[in-house]
């Protein structure tokens, strides 16, 4: 077997930050090449690129002997909805750029991230299931459920290996978040450590799926490392740990910082909100690639309060 060399798209986002990290201590520093369409200082081989430009991701692939791709760059939802046709344009083309690129061979295995965005407002709320109504009403939301379709689409008719989960909200601290909805459930850490009031754009009682990075990014592994018989949803698969509301977070909160609170005024990530589920049913990812999350909220907010303090 060849050696594995991996390049990360988007890698000063979020999960970039946190992924090539991980990649690298399991791969070594030379065989994980970080890049992103924004110039950064950067430890290790790092490349501008542009996603949408299909020659420079070609030229990158040959220069590196590349075999996985990992793929994050997107416009996340509350970002596209204020700009959706260029939301559209990044989200579709890069992945479309990408399955091409795998169907031509130049690259053996491709991961590119679904969200529970692809569920819409009659989806089931709770434990909603793998398979079942998917009616996004975002442009995030539609973006991502195309892209699942393309994903199975390329798998069933050219044999592509590609490999996706449908993340809930992520929170972590390393990076800050990229313009979702679930971004209130990172910033809100911020405030508290600086002993503000928390401004929340999300109603008190908006629960959403979430996790914790560490969590996120173990999956991300597990999924790309688990045998291709196993992984037998090829659109993405339900990745669930933890739900709760905005309420619910500022009272665990507040067993850190008892003076600490959140004041609610809903913008229009609150109609994004309340057309995703609240809890989602992983059974599937857990059966057929031995899935388990970690992180409860006690340890979540244990590990951001430690870190951003
Ligand atoms: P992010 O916004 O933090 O990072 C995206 C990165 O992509 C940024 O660094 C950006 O500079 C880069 N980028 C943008 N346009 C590019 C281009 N044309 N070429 C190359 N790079 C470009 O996003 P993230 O939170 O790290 O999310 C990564 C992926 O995971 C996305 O597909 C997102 O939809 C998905 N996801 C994230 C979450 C979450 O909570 N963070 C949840 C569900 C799904
Ligand atoms: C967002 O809020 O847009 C993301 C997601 C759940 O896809 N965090």
């Amino acid at each position: 077997m060849g050696k594995t060399r991996i390049l990360v798209i988007g890698a000063l986002g979020q999960i970039g930050t946190e992924l090539v990290e991980k990649l690298r201590a399991m791969h070594g520093e030379d065989n994980v090449i970080a890049s992103d369409v924004r110039n950064a200082q950067y430890e290790g081989i790092f490349e501008q690129l542009d996603v949408m430009n299909k020659d420079q991701i070609y030229t990158l692939v040959k220069k590196y002997d590349i075999t996985e791709v990992y793929l994050l760059a997107a416009m996340l939802s509350a970002k596209a909805e204020e700009n959706p046709d260029m939301g559209w344009k990044l989200n579709m083309n890069s992945l479309l750029n990408m399955l091409h690129l795998a169907k031509e061979d130049w690259i053996k295995k491709l991961y590119w991230p679904s969200s529970i965005a692809v569920f819409g407002p009659t989806t089931p709320l709770t434990h909603t299931p793998q398979h079942t109504v998917a009616d996004p009403n975002t442009v995030y939301g539609i973006s991502k459920l195309a892209g699942e379709r393309w994903c199975e689409y390329f798998h069933k008719r050219y044999r592509v290996d590609v490999r996706s989960l449908r993340y809930p909200g992520l929170i972590s601290y390393k990076s800050p978040p990229g313009g979702g909805t679930t971004d209130y459930a990172i910033n809100i850490f911020y405030s508290a450590a600086k002993g503000d009031i928390y401004p929340c754009f999300l109603k008190e009682n908006a629960t959403l799926p979430m996790m914790y990075m560490e969590d996120a990014v173990r999956a991300t592994i597990e999924i790309m490392e688990a045998d291709p018989d196993e992984v037998k949803v090829r659109s993405a698969y339900n990745l669930a740990a933890i739900s709760f509301s905005p309420g619910e977070l500022t009272k665990e909160i507040q067993k850190f910082y008892p003076e600490f609170d959140s004041l609610y005024q809903p913008d229009f990530r609150q109609q994004i909100a309340e057309s995703w589920p609240q809890s989602i049913d992983d059974s599937v990812a857990r059966e057929d690639w031995n899935w388990k999350h970690e992180f409860d909220l006690t340890r979540i907010c244990e590990e951001m309060i430690e870190n951003i303090t």
